[in-house]
């Protein structure tokens, strides 16, 4: 079977409202293998995901939290006079009625109605954008305000900075392939700030910053907007799960603000700009602020440097394990990475009393 064949067989397992024409890859996610799934006709297209079961280890739970998640947020756009058709992500079931297909060489497989007509970033090209974005972000947590249905641990400890010092620990001592001694300088990049990041992190442990359905991966590519630059919704929720709502707002930050990309070779163009910044939080707070309390408004600009700082060592992390989590172009694509995510932090750390008065202000008016 030709690897088109056995994608046509693949999707033929789903509930589809019409016969495929095409299939064709889709996108730069760092973990999944995505397709688009063109049907005859007015019939939808779909979102054809090949689920990482390295990264996910219980896929059926995660398809369940989605299933659970986007069912929510479908009956609140309802309720809101909205349309769930582009408001909503809709997963689509197996013809046996499970949310996942297993294949023959064990691999998982999901399906999602396409939503057509809308674009997805991989940069904010304007202040306004980022507004929008932070507006997006701050909906999709009003409408989960209210949803009190278990959700699984998806990842263990995703954004848990004590759990990644356990793993950061283990990856350094191991050494698998050799690659510790070429990164000293980096490695106290990462030690220099270990006891401020616990310090937040205790935070959330003590219940300082309460636990709420958080999104967890809220990188500007992951919302979809429309053509008039407004958010039709979140998506890529495999991430969905509690934790503190702190980890969307930083996660936002650190991908609207940069001004280069994730992966900058030119570090001189990485930067967060204070504009992006200043609009995102506006965008945000104007959904949100009313709901937050005081402790998660006083950690909103912190939670960029946190999120970030998290995404540096993950990067040097996964070189150091040689290469076994994200997928990468060339063999040294982490540690570019982990160079322009660190450079983004410096440029964060140095405009930090900006990030605070900016919030504070954001906030005051909002409330
Ligand atoms: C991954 O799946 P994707 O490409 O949206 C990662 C995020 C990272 C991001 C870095 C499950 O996101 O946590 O922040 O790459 N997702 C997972 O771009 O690890
Ligand atoms: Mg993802």
């Amino acid at each position: 079977m030709t690897p088109k064949d056995k994608l046509l067989k693949i999707a033929g397992q789903f509930e589809l409202a019409a016969p495929v024409v095409s299939i064709d890859a889709l996108g730069d996610g760092f973990i999944n293998d995505t397709f688009i799934v063109k049907t005859e006709g007015e019939a939808p297209d779909y979102i054809l995901q090949r689920k990482n079961k390295t990264v996910f280890p219980d896929v059926p739970a995660m398809m369940d939290n989605i299933v659970r998640v986007t069912a929510h947020i479908k009956r609140r756009v309802e309720e809101a006079g909205g349309n769930p058709a582009r408001e909503a992500m809709e997963v689509v079931p197996t013809h046996d009625g499970k949310y996942y297909y297993v294949d023959k060489n064990g691999e998982y497989w999901a399906v999602s109605v396409f939503i057509p007509d809308t674009i997805a970033y991989s940069r904010a090209d304007s202040p306004e954008l980022a507004r929008k974005g932070g507006q997006g972000i701050g909906r999709f947590q009003s409408q989960l305000a209210d949803f009190n249905e278990p959700l699984a641990e998806t990842i263990k400890g995703f954004h848990n900075i004590r759990h990644r010092f356990k793993q950061w620990d283990e990856a350094v001592a191991r050494d698998a392939v050799g690659r510790v001694k070429e990164v000293g300088r980096e490695i106290t990049w990462i030690e220099g700030r270990r006891e401020e990041m616990l310090r937040f992190w205790e935070q959330v442990e003590n219940g300082t910053l309460p636990t709420r359905v958080t999104h967890n991966d809220t990188k500007i590519s992951n919302i979809l907007f429309d053509k008039d630059g407004e958010v039709l919704c979140a998506i890529d929720l495999d991430t969905v799960m509690p934790s503190t709502s702190l980890n969307d707002f930083g996660d936002a930050i650190r991908s609207y603000t940069n001004t280069g990309r994730e992966d900058e070779r030119d570090l001189s163009r990485v930067g967060m700009s204070l504009d992006m910044f200043a609009a995102y939080t506006d965008g945000y707070l104007s959904e949100r602020a009313s709901q937050l309390t005081q402790a998660e408004i006083d950690n909103l600009a912190f939670s960029a440097l946190y999120i970030t700082y998290e995404q540096v060592l993950r990067f040097l992390m996964d070189y150091i394990d040689g290469d076994t989590y994200y997928k990468i172009a060339y063999p040294s694509h982490n540690l570019v990475r982990t160079h322009a995510q660190n450079a983004l932090l410096l440029s964060m750390e140095r405009q930090y009393d900006d990030m605070k008065r900016i919030v504070k202000e954001t906030a005051a008016r909002y409330i």
